[in-house]
């Protein structure tokens, strides 16, 4: 199940504190994107998570939670990403609240479903800056560095750089996916429309899109074709 995370270039996450009409989910599980990414930084229940994975669920396209709280936590995902902020200054955000989770619930975590991600988080107006305080005065060679830490040190199998809201660094993203060695560089943040998602796309492995969905939903749609034009459709069940 792991495995198929190698084949995703684009990512539609999906916020379950937001309202998206029916009609907007099926153009985005339609779209030909891998995999829908079901989290948010703030508001995520575990009612509202539950609907949205069983409206997901009638499309035929992967579905991972991003665990973000654990009182969220919902059976029924085909994966379970587990954040890990790399360069957050408050250390419950790197191992504390994994630790404190895993102690509590570690009998029952289906361990072959979790995925760890090494988070660069690098908007600080961002609200999971907010929430982990990172260092993001980083040079491109400082996330790099931090990028070996995940790939080479930790042996993660995703690195993911986190803009979330504005629009990053595309050098700094390459040399993120440079220093990898082993590790699938994901980009999130800012991907608005088909020309930011061409420019992420070539300094990314797998870029996840994600506020667009709920502002502008057309031009969220064409970040798909940015990375995959000839890709046909999947179906619906
Ligand atoms: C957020 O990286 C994702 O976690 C996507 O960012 O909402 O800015 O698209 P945007």
């Amino acid at each position: 199940m792991k495995e198929m995370i190698k084949e995703w270039k684009h990512i539609f996450k999906l916020d379950p504190d937001r309202e998206l009409t029916d009609e907007a989910l099926d153009a985005v599980c339609m779209s030909g994107s891998d995999a829908i990414m079901i989290g948010g930084s703030s508001g995520v229940t575990y009612d509202n998570t539950v609907d949205l994975l069983s409206r997901v669920r009638r499309y035929e396209l992967p579905c991972v939670q991003e665990i973000s709280d654990l009182e969220a936590v919902v059976p029924g995902f085909d994966l379970y990403m587990v954040p890990m902020v790399l360069n957050a200054q408050d250390t419950r955000w790197i191992t504390g609240q994994h630790q404190a989770a895993i102690e509590q619930f570690g009998y029952m975590i289906p361990w072959e479903l979790i995925v760890c991600e090494g988070y660069i988080v690098l908007n600080p107006d961002s609200t999971v800056a907010r929430l982990t305080s990172p260092n993001t005065e980083l040079e491109a060679e400082g996330v790099a560095a931090y990028v070996q830490v995940a790939d080479r040190l930790m042996n993660l199998p995703i690195v993911y750089i986190e803009y979330s809201g504005t629009f990053g660094d595309m050098e700094t993203v390459e040399a993120a996916r440079h220093a990898a060695y082993q590790s699938q560089l994901f980009y999130g943040g800012g991907i608005v429309d088909y020309d930011t998602a061409v420019k992420a796309a070539k300094a990314a492995d797998t870029i996840v899109v994600g506020n667009a969905v709920y502002y502008d939903l057309p031009s969220a749609l064409a970040t798909v074709q940015a990375v995959k034009p000839v890709e046909t459709k999947p179906t619906s069940k």
